[in-house]
């Protein structure tokens, strides 16, 4: 049965969310897009109200939540900035592999930290000349006795500098390709980890993103997760559960530009008539809420069957694709209609071009994502 409406506990975490983006984020979203300070009160803040957490297990001290829910609140708070929606949520990314694949014990001692105190996570995959290339890891583990010696760099890590753990994807075996990596839980203050300046972005810049280095990290084996040559799987199994949240910041992102521009165009008056009552704009806003209609029920059907524990991998990377790619025309359009207010930083909506660019790239460029979907849709082919 076919059924979108949402529960009691479902309307108030999304009015929850709403609210935290509306009160605390979207009113400092400018502030710190113009510096360069980390927005530490309003994390504190998202820490209180459990959205850093959320999708920790309940018996780990986190919230537990449902994909579902966490696609609700992953709307609600990029709405209110996608920069700081990008620093709780890149924790939850690399929270992910611990939950899917970690020990009990490695749980307790890993996730259960972070819901007593606030800190951060980074997922540790993307190398300078291993982006798409997700297999083709220069980051090596060469197992010792009982310890892995990690050596490498990891680049475009979000939250790298502020992080207190990390999760490092690194090939312990690099003759064998996607089965020789593995995945580690490096803990920020081991020996032979640092990190390098805070990278200058064009958008998100109220996330903190740094290059991570490993010269000789001694990490013991009760660190390793799933066993070795399993990390390749751990990261896609950890992407194909989290991409569609990007698509969620991208429904988002467009349903604030859409907001400001319906607002606008109400207001603006030409040719002595508001610019909403022309049909180019009028029509502009209708292929919006269309599109935003669209992404969003992507979202939530591909939530939905990771809730239901079926396959997603297709689903998620449509989500996360569609909502990403909409997200992108959706404030290029905002910013035309705008006009050369548009384009000043005066008004809020470069700012949300700006951020919808970074959706299209990270947590997979959405040309991977194409090709996640077209694998799966065309299947194998028999080559002549
Ligand atoms: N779930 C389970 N297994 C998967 C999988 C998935 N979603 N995707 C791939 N695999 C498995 C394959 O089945 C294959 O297993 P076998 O060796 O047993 O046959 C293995 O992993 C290698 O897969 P494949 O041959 O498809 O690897 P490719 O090198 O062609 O790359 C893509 C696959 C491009 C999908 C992968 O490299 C990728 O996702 N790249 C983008 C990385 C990314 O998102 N980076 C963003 C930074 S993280 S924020």
């Amino acid at each position: 049965m076919i059924d979108f409406s949402l529960t009691e506990e479902q309307l108030a975490l999304q009015a929850m969310a709403r609210e935290f983006a509306l009160k605390e984020m979207r009113p400092n979203a400018s502030r710190y897009d113009k510096g360069d300070a980390f927005p530490e009160e309003i994390m504190k803040k998202a820490f209180e109200a459990g959205f850093i957490t959320c999708n920790i297990p309940e018996e780990y001290g986190g919230g537990g939540l449902k994909e579902l829910d966490v696609a609700l609140i992953s709307e609600e708070l990029a709405a209110g900035c996608a920069g700081m929606f990008t620093t709780i949520m890149a924790s939850s990314l690399a929270f992910t592999p611990i939950i899917l694949f970690g020990t009990d014990e490695q749980k307790k001692k890993f996730l259960v930290p972070f819901t007593k105190n606030m800190s951060f996570a980074a997922f540790c995959l993307t190398e300078r000349e291993a982006g798409s290339d997700a297999a083709s890891l220069k980051t090596t583990a060469k197992k010792v006795g009982e310890e892995y010696i990690i050596n490498g760099s990891k680049c475009f890590i979000t939250n790298g500098g502020i992080a207190s753990l990390y999760v490092v994807f690194a090939n312990s075996d690099p003759e064998r390709g996607p089965r020789g990596v593995s995945a580690f839980i490096v803990p920020r203050e081991t020996p032979g980890v640092s990190v390098g300046k805070e990278e200058d972005k064009m958008g998100h810049r109220a996330s903190n993103t740094v290059e991570v280095f490993f010269e000789d990290v001694k990490i013991p084996q009760e660190n390793l997760l799933a066993k070795e040559g399993m990390g390749f799987l751990v990261a896609m199994k950890t992407l194909d559960k989290t991409r569609a949240s990007v698509g969620s910041a991208g429904v988002g992102v467009a349903r604030t530009a859409l907001e400001y521009a319906i607002d606008y165009a109400k207001t603006r008056v030409q040719f002595g008539k508001p610019i909403a009552t022309f049909q180019n704009t009028a029509f502009k806003i209708a292929q919006m809420a269309m599109e935003i209609n669209a992404a969003r029920h992507l979202v939530w059907h591909s939530a939905w069957l990771m809730d239901q524990g079926k396959p997603c991998g297709k689903e998620s990377a449509m989500a996360k694709c569609f909502g990403s790619d909409v997200a992108m025309r959706t404030t290029v359009d905002v910013v035309q209609i705008f006009g050369g207010y548009g384009y000043m930083k005066d008004y809020p909506v470069e700012k949300l071009m700006r951020d919808a660019k970074l959706l299209q790239i990270y947590e997979g460029t959405n040309e991977i994502q194409r090709l996640v979907i077209s694998r799966e849709v065309i299947g194998p082919i028999k080559q002549a």
